[in-house]
């Protein structure tokens, strides 16, 4: 199939789901079209099926925002007619769906008929779209896609309370490509850069935005630290890092924190990580969690949203409602003082993990990509 994909390129995790997806599918012999303002950050192009078409805005000053949508939805159309694309899946609703609404109209102007699959990420529902300046035109853009889906059962429920939605969502948990999680031996030096032999690892890997908590983080970290040798990973960037240093400062625990910043060796960080941190107001999956579990980590993480989906009570780590920091701490350190019950829950969160795995979830899309070309749905 030749299917473009719309995502945003950074960081976040809609990003990182809809590139691994376009490169697991381009393996497969599919021709992936990546369409956005610029290379997505886990973008591999070294491969015949790959490409990607960059969406440029001109500046012109009588603009106070650059038109984004206009530009995206005129290079969807070129890009459509010029490599015959059969599908368009955008990923995050805002603005992408509405983009995408715009560039099948224009086609069908022209008499093509090009479907469109929506993936719903979270925020686009429960933080962003939710906004009564963009509530109409996302509700509009979700009932106008020709398949909707979202990554989690509860995105799902949020999307069908907040919204007048008439459409069915067909749920598609986000994946994981467990096949590259093997220890490289030349790297195990790289341990001792982290903490000390004695010292637990304890990580977050965030965008440091105000819904993933970070006081809770530093908090639980403080707490387990006055009970066992550990330092704290915090691997990321954005509006929270600054007072969380701050706050690491006053609490007296910078010399057993380390900022990263955005990595690209998440990997390393992670093969070497005891306990992952994830205390999120809101989560409608949380792939970092995930990504952790894939490398054998246990997850302490609040119970909202999708997260009970994803990180299991007692098997893959321990879930508490979020701000509770006195229980998530008790769990992490029920995790980490004694070794078996560690080597335990590393083992479970693996075998929770591979129910994710990318050669599960992908046919999912596959068969919900040749379903929507042939309008079976
Ligand atoms: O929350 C983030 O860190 C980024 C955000 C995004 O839009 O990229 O993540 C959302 O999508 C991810 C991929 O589907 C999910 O794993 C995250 O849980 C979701 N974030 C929220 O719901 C807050």
């Amino acid at each position: 199939m030749k299917i473009a994909i719309v995502c945003y390129p950074t960081f976040g995790g809609s990003g990182v789901v809809a590139t691994e997806l376009g490169l697991e599918l381009a393996r497969r012999g599919h021709e992936i079209h990546f369409i956005t303002y610029s290379q997505p950050v886990r973008l591999a192009l070294l491969n015949p099926n790959v490409h990607y078409h960059e969406v440029n805005v001109p500046d012109y000053p009588l603009f106070h925002y650059q038109p984004y949508e206009l530009a995206l939805s005129s290079k969807l159309v070129d890009m459509v007619k010029l490599y015959q694309i059969e599908l368009l899946h955008v990923h995050y609703a805002i603005p992408h769906a509405y983009a995408g609404y715009m560039a099948k109209q224009m086609l069908k102007d022209e008499g093509i008929d090009i479907p469109m699959v929506t993936t719903l990420h979270g925020t686009d529902i429960t933080l962003v779209g939710n906004h009564p300046f963009y509530k109409p035109a996302v509700s509009f853009s979700i009932n106008k896609s020709d398949v909707v889906t979202s990554v989690s059962q509860s995105l799902k429920d949020d999307t069908y309370k907040l919204f007048n939605i008439n459409k069915d969502i067909h749920v598609i948990p986000n994946f994981i490509e467990l096949n590259n999680n093997i220890k490289d031996p030349n790297i195990s030096c790289h341990r001792s850069v982290m903490a000390k032999e004695n010292e637990r690892i304890i990580t977050h890997i965030s965008n440091f935005r105000k819904v993933k908590r970070i006081p809770d983080i530093i908090t639980i970290f403080y707490k387990i630290q006055q009970e066992i040798p550990a330092k704290l990973m915090m691997v990321g960037d954005g509006p929270e890092k600054e007072m969380a240093e701050d706050m690491c400062h006053k609490l007296g625990i910078s010399d057993k924190v380390i900022f990263f910043g955005n990595s690209n060796e998440i990997d390393k960080i992670l093969s070497y990580t005891d306990l992952f941190l994830l205390p999120s107001e809101t989560e409608s999956f949380g792939l970092a969690a995930l990504e952790a579990m894939a490398w054998s980590v246990p997850v302490i993480s609040s119970n909202s949203g999708g997260l009970p989906e994803v990180n299991f009570d007692g098997v893959s780590g321990y879930l508490s409602e979020v701000g509770n920091t006195d229980e998530m701490a008790e769990n992490a350190l029920k995790i980490l003082k004694d070794d078996s019950v560690l080597a335990e829950f590393k083992k479970n969160a693996l075998s929770v993990a591979k129910q994710f795995d990318i050669e599960n979830i992908l046919p999912l899309y596959e068969d919900l990509y040749r379903k929507t070309i042939n309008k079976e749905l």
